[in-house]
C-alpha cells in the first residue's frame, strides 16, 4: 500500500501535480491542512481514498479539523499541528499522540520536513510542498509504504 503525505499547499497546485505525476499510482492521499481552497481540486485529480484536514488558514471550509483512522494494522492521527504547538516543540503532540494511541502522528504547520520514531510512534511532518521554509527550499512531500507484513517504510522527496 503505497501513501502520499503532503501539506500547506495554500491554493497553490504546480508542486501538488509534480508530487502526484512523481508518486504515480498511490492507494491513498493524506493533505495536513492549509489546503486554501483547493479541495475542489484535489476532489477533482485524486481517485484515491482522501484524508484531508483543516489548517490554520482554512477559514470557509467544512474539511475535518483533524482525524483518526487505520492504515493496515496503524492507528493513524493526524492534525495540522497548530493545536499542539508544534513550532515550539514536539512534546504536546508526542503526548497527544500517546493518549489517543497512535503509532502515526502527522502533521504540517511548519512547513519543514521532520521525522522521529520513539518509543514504538511514529512522528512526522512531509513539509510544504508550495511554500518550503527548511534550508534550501525545495517543495517536500512524503511516500509511506506499508508492505504485506505490514512493515512500514518512509521516504523523505523533493522536488
Ligand atoms: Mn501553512
Amino acid at each position: 500500500m503505497k501513501i502520499l503525505i503532503v501539506s500547506d499547499t495554500h491554493g497553490r497546485h504546480q508542486a501538488l501535480d509534480r508530487a502526484l505525476e512523481e508518486a504515480g499510482k498511490i492507494d491513498m492521499f493524506i493533505h495536513l491542512g492549509d489546503v486554501e481552497g483547493g479541495e475542489d481540486y484535489l476532489e477533482a485529480v485524486v481517485e484515491c481514498e482522501k484524508h484531508i484536514i483543516r489548517g490554520n488558514n482554512d477559514f470557509f471550509t467544512e474539511l475535518p479539523r483533524e482525524e483518526e483512522f487505520e492504515i493496515g494494522p496503524y492507528h493513524a492521527f493526524i492534525t495540522h499541528g497548530h493545536y499542539y504547538y508544534v513550532s515550539m516543540g514536539m512534546e504536546t503532540i508526542i503526548e497527544e499522540g500517546r493518549s489517543r494511541g497512535a503509532d502515526l502522528v502527522m502533521f504540517g504547520h511548519t512547513h519543514r520536513p521532520f521525522f522521529l520514531q520513539k518509543d514504538g510512534m511514529t512522528i512526522l511532518n512531509p513539509g510544504s510542498l508550495s511554500f518550503p521554509r527548511q534550508e534550501g527550499r525545495r517543495g517536500s512531500y512524503m511516500i509511506m509504504e506499508v508492505n504485506g507484513d505490514g512493515k512500514l517504510s518512509f521516504e523523505q522527496k523533493y522536488l
